[in-house]
Order: C-alpha cells, then structure tokens, then sequence
C-alpha cells in the first residue's frame, strides 16, 4: 500500500497534558509515529513525503480566522514574553453558552480559548508546522487513490478528527480526513464517506459535514455520555438540513465487546455499501485496542487484521488516516495489522 509519513511530525512535541486535575506527560508523543513508521520500514513498505498542498482543502473545511490563529499562535505567546518559549500556553476561559463566539478578543489565552474544546491539547513551539505537514500528507494519500489507486495509508500526528471548522481539541489542530475527503471532491468524486472507528467520537469531522450530503460521515465510538468527547456523538444525531441522514453514529457503551464493535462495524459496511460513494476515508484510530492506557474497548492486535480485510471488502478507493492510539509501543503492529489485512 502507498503509505505517506509527515516528516515535520517531532516539531510538535508538548511536554504535558492535563488529567485529572494533575500535569502529566503527553499521551500524544512523537514516540507514536515513530513506532508506526519503525513497523512500516521493517516489513518493506516505503513512506513517502507528502506532495500535495493541502491549503485549498483546508479554507474549505476550518474557518479563516481559525487557520489564521493557528499559524500565528506560538509567534502571539512568545510576544507575551520572550520566556515564554520554555513553557505552553493553555486555555482557561470559554465562550461557552451567552458568551459571544463572532468577537475575536485581542486577550491571547482569551483566543486560544475561543479556539479550543478543551484545555487537554497542549499547542507548542512547533504545532503548527507539523499539523500543516499532517494535513499535506493526508491531501497526498487522497490524491493518490484520486489518481487510481486502490487504497493509501497516511501516517501522521498529531491526529485531526477533533478539531472542528474552528477549533482544536482532543490533541487534534487540523482535520486530516476532512481535508483528505475535500480533496477527493475537488478531484472530482461526487460522494465520501468518512468512517471513523477512533475509540472517540469524531466530532470534528461531524460537525464540518454535518449539513453536506457529499460527505457520509459514520463514527463508532465509546458512547458520549461517559466518553470524551462527551458533547457529541450519541446516535440521534442525523445530520441537518441537506446533510440529513448523512450522519450515523454507533455508540457503544466503554467495556463493549470485541463482538459488539464487529457488528457495529457491520452496520457501518451496510450503510456504506448503500451510500455507494467514490471513495472512503478511514479514520484510522488505534485507541480501540485492549491495552489502550484512556481508552475502554478491548480489540487483540489480530482484530486490527480483521478490520483491515472488512474494509478493503467494500471495494471502494480507500485512504487510511491515522488518528488516535497510545499503546506507542504496539502502534505500529497495529497499523501494520490493518493495512496487512487490507490487502490480504
Ligand atoms: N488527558 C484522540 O484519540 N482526553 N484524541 C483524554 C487524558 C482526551 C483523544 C484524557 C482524549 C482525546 C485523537
Ligand atoms: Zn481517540
């Protein structure tokens, strides 16, 4: 399989996060990609720098103001003070219900928090470089099964699907697999899906498409009533206006068996296969796995294998966008798993 990397992807390295309450090292750590990349060499697939521009994609899928805060953030939280540099802005202050959100203030952590969904993903010194890499890389895996291709894997963090048209969250900046199904509408497809079996609900790309019939978004995902992203995700959501009935979530309590997310998995094949898109977008979250460290679903590394032969069943181009997963060390058996499967 044409496998993608994002060669920028250590320049977004934060140091810590916040859980319960405490700063503790980052879940989401260039150690992941590292290991899914190690795992990709070893068994002699090559990964190839991106080489499409994802720009066009990405004005269509986040807000202007949004991408333009993105790119200027560090710069904006050194200008505060030089010693800045050592240290990582968070949000503390949301304009949540009431609160105007079409005001940018000039407060720097007021912005930030008018950005975010939470204060769980840290942006540092160079966040912006790698996600803009990130997403060049998915542009470049949808460019390719564009052209032909059967299927692409992009390997890249840090991950994309929580981030919405204007704002970061849960580790994610840019929307990878938005901008790999934009792509693929650009270049010409008529109808995507994007599935995203991430152990969390995708809300990002949810909300971006949520009013679009080009776009079939499906997410199986911990149920959001225990579950981050916890204000999203929960089965009645259909879509809206002419993006009604092109949304479908399959929530699944924590703890669920392997066996109840291969059916969910069925449900999601058979809506696919009546959609009957162009191509797919898969966003491949690894964090459905036993030994995830925040995650509760319990899938053997064999499953991913499993997944991998369901998917590449549906006979559809397909770009496989890597999301979340932080078992770092099993990652890239995992991975490697899926894309193994896939072309059994
Ligand atoms: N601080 C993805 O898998 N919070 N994001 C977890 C630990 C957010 C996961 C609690 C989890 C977000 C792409
Ligand atoms: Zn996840």
């Amino acid at each position: 399989m044409i496998s993608f990397h994002n060669p920028l992807h250590h320049l977004h390295a934060p140091a810590h996060e916040f859980f319960r309450g405490n700063r503790v090292d980052c879940f989401e750590k260039p150690a992941r990609a590292d290991y899914v990349e190690q795992a990709l060499r070893q068994a002699g697939y090559e990964l190839l720098a991106p080489d499409t521009d994802a720009t066009g994609a990405l004005k269509k899928v986040h807000s202007q103001r949004y991408l333009d805060f993105l790119a200027s953030a560090w710069a904006q939280w050194v200008a505060l003070d030089p010693a800045n540099t050592t240290t990582q802005p968070f949000p503390s202050v949301w304009p949540v219900r009431t609160l105007r959100s079409d005001v940018e203030p000039a407060n720097f952590i007021a912005k930030l928090g008018l950005y975010s969904m939470d204060n769980g993903t840290p942006l540092a010194r160079g966040t912006w470089e790698a996600a803009k890499a990130g997403a060049d890389a998915a542009a470049s895996a949808a460019m390719r099964i564009a052209a032909g291709a059967p299927a692409a894997f992009c390997c890249t963090r840090p991950p994309g699907h929580h981030a919405g048209p204007d704002f970061m969250g849960g580790y994610c900046f840019l929307n990878n697999a938005a901008v790999a199904a934009q792509t693929l509408l650009d270049q010409g497809a008529q109808r995507v899906v994007v599935l995203d079996v991430d152990y969390h609900h995708g809300n990002g790309t949810q909300s971006i498409f949520y009013q679009r019939a080009d776009v079939l978004f499906i997410s199986i995902h911990g149920d959001p009533l225990t579950e981050y992203p916890f204000y999203l995700g929960h089965a009645d959501e259909q879509g809206e206006g002419a993006g009604l009935g092109f949304n479908l979530n399959l929530p699944l309590p924590a703890g669920s068996s392997v066996a109840k997310w291969f059916a969910a998995l069925e449900a999601a094949c058979t809506r696919i296969s009546q959609y009957a898109p162009d191509a797919l977008v898969v966003s491949l979250g690894l964090d459905t796995y036993v030994g995830d460290p925040i995650s509760q679903f319990a899938l053997a590394t064999e499953d991913f294998s499993t997944l991998g032969r369901r998917l590449a069943g549906l006979g559809l181009p397909t770009a496989l966008v890597l999301e979340g997963g932080y078992a770092a060390t099993e990652l890239g058996a995992n991975a490697l798993q899926v894309i193994h499967g896939f072309e059994a």
